[in-house]
């Protein structure tokens, strides 16, 4: 499986592509440049297409899109192995501190600058902070719980606990445990649930009663303002956080609810792991689909700028996603890129 899809987009310049895409990620999450982390993360994603190793900085200059600067970059690359403004970049204090910050669940990049900007220099400064939304206070409450890896074995409880809840609240529907747990991990970062009703409607507005139920609980902290609500209004999600009564720490939890007809790829998408499913999507889009959580589509005319068609192709199961996309069926623990 996974050599079939690595054959279509084989790694030959990770070596240069990696480092440029660093650099993207710290203009996104932390110097909050969207456009210079956009231009990066470009050429990375060229590089990584191509069907061969560069090894001289000249073989580039000729490729749309990269510009001077860029090939002085891969320039350096391949003569240092390494990029001078990526090692300053990481090794700045404020480029560290805003890392910090943007480290806390519901804080962005463009907040954490803010903040560093205001004048703020450690965790304990921003608590005080009145910029703060509610969800990155209670983000930063339990930014140390947060940041520990969660034992399979709490994950599973937590699906439990939620399932013993939801069989109450809507008989029949169906629940489990995805994200990194399906994919046999020995510790998660978070808990991923994925809910879903087989008669086709009751799924509609269960996850707004469900949350309201689990703070009832006391398993989910109340937290305002932690629906995110698809535009499609297809799917719905919760992110917060959670406990289990007898345990010590407190763990990020997402919740999402798919009508019947999206489960089947809404558990590809929720197993993952974001490689494979970037690897997934682009396949789906050579072979002339669109891939998403919610289905997939044909495109109808060019390949590239072609709209993707509004129905999806119908599957019931996983097995039968890949299938259409025309590859074999991976276990979930085989989904670990
Ligand atoms: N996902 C994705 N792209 C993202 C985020 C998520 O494709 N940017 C998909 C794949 C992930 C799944 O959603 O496997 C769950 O997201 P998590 O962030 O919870 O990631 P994992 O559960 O895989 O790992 P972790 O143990 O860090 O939670
Ligand atoms: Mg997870
Ligand atoms: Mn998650």
């Amino acid at each position: 499986f996974k050599a079939i899809c690595e054959d279509d987009m084989p790694d030959y310049n990770k070596h240069i592509s990696r480092p440029l895409l660093e650099l993207s990620e710290i203009y996104s999450d932390v110097l909050a440049d969207e456009w210079r982390s956009l231009t990066y993360r470009k050429v990375a994603n060229k590089l990584d297409r191509l069907p061969y190793q560069i090894l001289s900085a000249d073989e580039v200059k000729n490729i749309q899109g990269i510009g001077k600067s860029m090939v002085d970059k891969i320039k350096e690359i391949l003569c240092t192995g390494q990029l001078q403004k990526l090692f300053n970049l990481k090794a700045s204090s404020q480029v560290q501190i805003m890392q910090q910050f943007a480290s806390v669940w519901g804080i962005g990049p463009k907040h954490a600058l803010k903040l560093y900007q205001a004048g703020h220099r450690s965790l304990q400064d921003i608590s005080e902070d009145q910029t703060l939304s509610p969800m990155a206070r209670v983000g930063l409450k339990y930014h140390y719980d947060i940041a520990l890896r969660i034992p399979q074995s709490e994950v599973s409880e937590a699906g439990s606990f939620v399932r013993h809840v939801l069989e109450d609240l809507c008989p029949g529907a169906s629940i489990i445990v995805g994200g990194s747990y399906r994919r046999g991990n020995a510790t998660c970062g978070d808990i991923d649930l994925l809910i879903t009703h087989p008669d086709g409607h009751s799924h509609k507005g269960l996850l707004g009663r469900l949350v309201t139920k689990l703070e009832e609980a006391q398993f989910l902290i109340t937290c305002p303002n932690p629906f995110t609500e698809n535009i499609t209004h297809k799917v719905n999600t919760y992110m917060g956080i959670c406990k289990l009564p007898q345990y010590t720490h407190h763990r990020r939890i997402d919740i999402k609810i798919y009508p019947k007809q999206a489960y089947a790829f809404a558990l590809v998408y929720f197993t993952g792991n974001d490689v494979l499913n970037r690897r997934i999507r682009y396949l789906a889009k050579k072979k002339g689909y669109k891939l998403s959580d919610q289905g997939l589509f044909l495109r109808v005319g060019d390949n590239k700028t072609g709209m993707a068609s509004e129905v999806s192709i119908p599957c019931e199961t996983e097995e039968e996603v890949f299938q259409k996309l025309g590859l074999p069926y991976p276990e979930p623990h085989e989904r670990n890129w």
